[in-house]
């Protein structure tokens, strides 16, 4: 049993990786089977590959967006948003894009990475979203591409996103981080940021992470099995 309850704390900031959507089939990025094992990002995930080649950024994403509809939110994702709904202060900064938080019928989401199910055409300077999987028409009239609306890796995190999430990690006084291996930055720095701020830090992982050493209690096993713990 953990001996850290979320209930005896008010502003609660659940900090979420692919870990999250493990146990609904999502493969995550590093680990066995992860996505960056078999797909190379230089080639199918960044602006470059998208500018030289964007029909083939698209296979990939439609490939994720195909497979992504097959899987539905876990236990863990319905806990997270029945939370938000019981307490008064619960935000959840997700660095994943499968959109599950919000699927489970949490509100109160930031996407550090963007969406898979978001869309924009940089040069039309519009965002809009389709849950279509595949998405076909990604080449538009106007002769411009759609583009994912995805943080690759050398694209900066969009500053609004950034500071809602910041501020709620700054005021914190619980952050429990869930499946994630830490090695991505700036959103692996963040839980740093409570921590100074004097918020308790748990981490949900079944193995040993990057970042371990920051955590007061670290919880070694299964999302959906360590979260119950923590009622
Ligand atoms: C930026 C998009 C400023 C979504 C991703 C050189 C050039 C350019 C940039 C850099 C550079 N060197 C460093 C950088 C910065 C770079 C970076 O951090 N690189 C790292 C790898 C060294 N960051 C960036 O580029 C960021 N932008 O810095 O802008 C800038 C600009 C230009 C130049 C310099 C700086 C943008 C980062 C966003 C990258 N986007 N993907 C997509 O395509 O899917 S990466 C990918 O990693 C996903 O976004 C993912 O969310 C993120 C983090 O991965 P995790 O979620 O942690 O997943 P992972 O598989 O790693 O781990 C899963 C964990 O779950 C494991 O620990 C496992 O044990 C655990 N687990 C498994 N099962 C369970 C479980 N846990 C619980 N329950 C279970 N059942």
């Amino acid at each position: 049993m953990s001996q850290v309850k979320i209930r005896d704390f008010k502003n609660i900031v659940f900090f979420t990786g692919a870990g999250m959507s493990a146990e609904s089939g999502v493969p995550t990025y590093r680990g066995k089977g992860g996505i960056w094992k078999e797909y190379n990002y230089e080639e199918y995930a960044c602006q470059a590959a998208f500018d030289s080649n964007p029909e083939k950024v698209w296979e990939f994403h439609n490939k994720r967006r195909e497979m992504v509809a097959k899987c539905a939110p876990n236990e863990g994702h319905r806990l997270l948003a029945q939370l938000e709904k019981e307490l008064d202060n619960v935000t959840i900064v997700t660095q994943n894009i499968d959109g599950f938080h919000q699927k489970a019928g949490a509100q109160k989401v930031f996407e550090l990475h963007g969406s898979l199910w978001k869309i924009r055409d940089d040069k039309e300077g519009i965002l809009a979203e389709t849950f279509d999987a595949p998405f076909t028409a990604f080449k538009r009239e106007t002769g411009t591409y759609w583009r994912p609306h995805i943080v690759w890796f050398g694209d900066m995190l969009h500053a609004d996103v950034v500071e809602g999430a910041v501020q709620a990690i700054q005021n914190c006084d619980l952050l429990v981080s869930i499946g994630t291996s830490g090695v991505v930055y700036p959103a692996a720095g963040f839980p740093d940021l409570a921590k100074k701020n004097g918020a308790t830090l748990v981490e949900i992982n079944p193995q040993e992470t990057a970042v371990s050493h920051l955590y007061d209690i670290t919880l070694r096993g299964p999302a959906t099995q360590m979260l119950p713990t923590l009622l």
